[in-house]
């Protein structure tokens, strides 16, 4: 399988230096190795990606840390991944609830870690998901700080640079919701540009292939917050542009 694979790749390799005119049948070579990579690698992500057009859906089902006390937020709730195929970037709804009511003005950081392995509850994740070596919060899965309202964070996010596809898919590792606010690396020590300092797992969950149901189920509450937003943004920069 990996020969036929290296085939496909050196064929496609064979024609980076091709002409503007020949732009198109570039993008279709490219276009059949990606999914020539995607169907043999994973064939039913494949068959479900082509079935909801070409889009690839996945989701996490977050559930408290069984190591984290009953005196802290017992955070549940979904994080859900949507990512064109094969070229789009991905989009993430975060949609949690249980952390305490009233305004928190301290965010809550979220990564993804390494490991899919909740045998120890969070603790046994691992470090951040790290594949190219460097150095916090530069990690792929470095989703920066959340901030709850009435107990629940719900947002949406765009243009991320984790990836469903190929070798680096998230799939299979986890998501992690931590006590505390994350550094973003600027905490002048090791951890920091480990994992930001960002505290205790309050809770996680593993990455799963899904289908579209639950992102159009959420998507609109989401959206319909974002587009509140824009407008009360655009509105306070309206007043204070008045002279
Ligand atoms: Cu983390
Ligand atoms: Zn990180």
């Amino acid at each position: 399988m990996f020969s036929l694979l290296f085939l496909a790749t050196v064929v496609a390799l064979c024609v980076t230096d091709a002409q503007p005119n020949e732009e198109n049948a570039l993008q279709d070579m490219q276009k059949k190795v990606n999914d020539l990579w995607l169907s043999l690698l994973y064939p039913q992500l494949y068959e479900d990606i082509v079935a909801s057009n070409r889009t690839a859906y996945a989701s996490c089902l977050v559930k408290p840390s069984p190591k984290v006390g009953a005196d802290k937020p017992q955070v549940t709730g979904h994080v859900l991944f949507r990512q064109a195929y094969p070229n789009g970037k991905l989009e993430a709804i975060f949609n949690l609830d249980g952390f305490p009511a009233g305004a928190n003005l301290s965010g809550r950081a979220i990564h993804i870690h390494q490991y899919g392995d909740l045998s120890d509850g969070c603790d046994s994740a691992g470090g951040h998901y790290n594949p190219f070596k460097e150095n916090h919060p530069r990690h792929p899965g470095d989703f920066g700080n959340f901030y709850s309202k009435e107990g629940k964070i719900k947002k949406y996010k765009a243009n991320l640079v984790a990836t469903l596809f190929g070798p680096y898919s998230i799939i299979g590792r986890s998501v992690v919701i931590h006590e505390q606010e994350d550094d973003l690396g600027k905490g002048n020590n090791k951890a920091s540009l480990e994992n930001g300092n960002a505290g205790k797992r309050l809770a996680c969950c593993v990455v799963g292939t899904g289908t579209k149901n639950l992102w159009e189920r959420q998507f609109p509450e989401v959206k319909e917050k974002r587009k509140k937003m824009r407008i009360s943004f655009c509105m306070l920069s309206r007043v204070t542009k008045m002279p």
